[in-house]
């Protein structure tokens, strides 16, 4: 854990300021924080590359998993919804926080998740960052993407490390969902996800995008639970 000499207040970037972007963004993450992304982003690459070389082979797969082994439910759809909220609608300056932090759905199903984010403000990643791209093809689980998302109803693969306002990251089932800055305040944008988790069980998620404050923007939201990081549960 690395002391933080001040905690200033919106420490993440908010229309300005993009010379502070260094590839050492990440360091004074919380170690737990830290470590599950860093397991899922050596886990991933694999993933990663496979999911690129589908996407160009069939840009169809549409994951109906007739093949994929032990799924219960596989004929069920259910929907949840997650809000990202800014630091000024939680009451909580400078502490953007995902509402709920979380959900549960039956293993096995297919759930679309859809998260309107109502923050226009952007928590670049590094360059090489592999956050901003859309993950979801871990076989041991199940989880079924065809690693696209909708952004407004568009799909797309990935969104510029640039652009990148939040991630919905579940480092245990190889899940990432980039979601861009919105248009402003008042005009959210709405990412949607389809996946599918076959085995029960509590997972953790949590946002990879530095958007906390802190010089390294991973403190405050960053680190609680509750606001970008959370569990979804798999029954
Ligand atoms: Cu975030």
């Amino acid at each position: 854990m690395t002391p933080v000499g001040h905690h200033q207040k919106g420490g993440r970037r908010a229309g300005g300021d993009p010379a502070r972007l260094p590839a050492r963004r990440h360091e004074g993450a919380g170690s737990r924080h830290r470590s599950l992304l860093r397991t899922a982003a050596v886990l991933g690459a694999g993933a990663t590359i496979a999911l690129s070389l589908a996407a160009c082979s069939s840009s169809s797969a549409s994951g109906n998993g007739s093949s994929t082994a032990g799924l219960t439910a596989s004929t069920v759809t259910v929907h949840r919804t997650m809000e990202i909220q800014t630091g000024k609608m939680d009451g909580r300056s400078g502490w953007p926080r995902y509402s709920p932090s979380g959900f549960t759905a039956p293993a096995g199903a297919t759930v679309v998740l859809t998260i309107v984010s109502y923050d226009d403000g952007t928590a670049p990643l590094p360059p090489a960052s592999p956050w901003g791209q859309v993950w979801g093809a871990d076989a041991t689980y199940g989880a079924t993407t065809g690693g696209t998302e909708l952004v407004d109803g568009s799909p797309v693969h990935s969104i510029p490390n640039d652009q990148v306002a939040h991630t919905f990251t579940i480092p245990g089932l190889l899940i990432n969902v980039p979601i861009p800055a919105a248009q402003s305040s008042s005009h959210p944008v709405t990412v949607t996800f389809t996946f599918r988790v076959t085995k029960k069980g509590t997972f953790d998620w949590l946002c990879a995008a530095p958007c906390g404050s802190g010089e390294t923007g991973m403190g405050g939201a960053m680190n609680t639970d509750g606001w970008m990081m959370g569990h979804v549960t798999f029954t």
